[in-house]
Formats: structure tokens, sequence, C-alpha cells
């Protein structure tokens, strides 16, 4: 018999909480973005039509599986040159779409309700999965300043996050994050590996089959 309050593998706390067993300094806020999504969702389409998503490769060689695409004065970007932030779409050569104002709001109403005040994003992530999609476990380097909090927004399909530890081959928990859940990943565990399992199969009743995830960096 199985007496613990979450299926074996997924821990899925509803109201605020640690993310995980030991992860003091992240911040999990079941559905905080759906009341957002109607502000969202068509500043998302345009973002996305101005700098589609795309498949980036990595340093390695290796077509990424997540799709991305950036919004904000920074975008993230890898290439045969490496992991970076640029102002320029390399695809289109032109900045990155401005970061709808919504999508401050929300990042910053996140940071302040996880404990961290003052946050101010200069770059948006947006990552898509297709079914099969994954990202493997890494940690985030790229940011000038790890003082800063990343807040991420996971929208449609469900998918299990990894979190794992200050080393790679540290057990990672298993984490589900669905649609509108919003989580704020600072302090101590700013630095741990993390990565998301391959997302399963399925149809979400507004994005249909794929998850998105927006993260709030301050890169600069
Ligand atoms: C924990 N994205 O874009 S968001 C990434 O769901 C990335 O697309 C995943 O990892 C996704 O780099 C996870 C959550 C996330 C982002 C940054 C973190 C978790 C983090 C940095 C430190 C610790
Ligand atoms: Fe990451």
């Amino acid at each position: 018999m199985n007496l613990s309050l979450f299926a074996d593998d997924d821990y899925a706390p509803l109201g605020p909480a640690p993310l995980a067993p030991g992860a003091t300094a992240s911040v999990l806020l079941r559905g905080f973005a759906l009341p957002y999504l109607d502000e969202m969702l068509p500043a998302l389409d345009a973002i996305v039509l101005a700098a589609p998503l795309r498949h980036m490769a990595t340093p390695g060689g290796l077509r990424m599986s997540v799709a991305m695409s950036n919004c904000g004065a920074l975008g993230w970007v890898t290439d045969a040159r490496g992991y970076r932030y640029a102002g320029l779409d390399p695809v289109s050569g032109q900045p990155w779409p401005p970061m709808p104002p919504v999508f401050l709001r929300l990042a910053q109403e996140v940071a302040l309700a996880a404990g961290y005040p003052g946050f101010t994003p200069d770059a948006c992530l947006v990552n898509r999965y297709a079914p099969g999609a994954r990202m493997a476990l890494h940690q985030d380097r790229d940011e000038c300043d790890f003082t800063a909090p990343i807040v991420s927004v996971s929208l449609g399909l469900p998918a299990t996050f990894l979190f794992g530890g200050a080393q790679r081959a540290d057990k990672a928990a298993r984490i589900a994050l669905l649609h509108g859940d919003v989580v704020a990943w600072g302090g101590a565990d700013r630095l741990r590996f993390h990565g998301v399992a391959p997302l399963k199969e399925g149809e979400h009743a507004l994005l249909g089959a794929q998850r998105i995830n927006l993260t709030f960096r301050k890169a600069a």
C-alpha cells in the first residue's frame, strides 16, 4: 500500500510550497498564470510570428528537440560558437520582439510572491515541446547575475520536470508541471541541474499537442 500523499515519482504540492524536498529557495505556484492567459496567448502568437520557433544546434552539433524563440532585449541562442545571449535574432537579423507588458507583470508578481522583490527580467526564452521532445540535465549559467531568480511558466501539455542537485550525478526529483503552473527558482537552487523528461503524447484543449515553457531571466 502506498500511504504517500503523492504518486511514486511525481511530487505535486497544491499551495505555494518548496518545489522538492530540500529545494527551499524555489517556489511552485499552481495555476498562478491562468488569469493572465487571455492576454498572454495572443501576445505569444505575435512573438512566434515575428521570431519563429526554431530547432537550434548545440555547440557539439546536435539539433535540440525543443524549438525555441525569445522576447525581450536579449535572447538565448546556441550554435557552433557556443551558448550566449544576443540582442538580435540570428534568423531575421532583427531585435527580438519586445517583452509584452503582461509577461513582465506576471514575472514580477511571481518573483515578489516567491520572495524575490525587484526582479527585472531582460530576457524571456520560449521553449516549445512537441511529444517526444526533452531537455537533458543542465545548469543555467549563461546569465551574468546568479542572485537574480529565474521564473518559469508552463502552458499546454503536462511535463515531468527533473530537479537535480549541485552535481550532475545527484538524483533528480520528478515534479509534474501543468498548464498555468509557475515556478520561481533562486538562491541556493539557482545552479541546480535540471531538465525535462520526454513529453508524452496528448492534446491540450487550448494549445493542442504541445507544451510551451516561458522562462524569465535577468541575462545582463
Ligand atoms: C531550475 N527549461 O530553458 S523551466 C531552460 O521546462 C529550461 O523548458 C525547462 O531548463 C523547461 O533552461 C525548465 C524551469 C527552470 C529554468 C531554469 C532553472 C528551472 C531551473 C534554473 C535553475 C534551477
Ligand atoms: Fe534550464
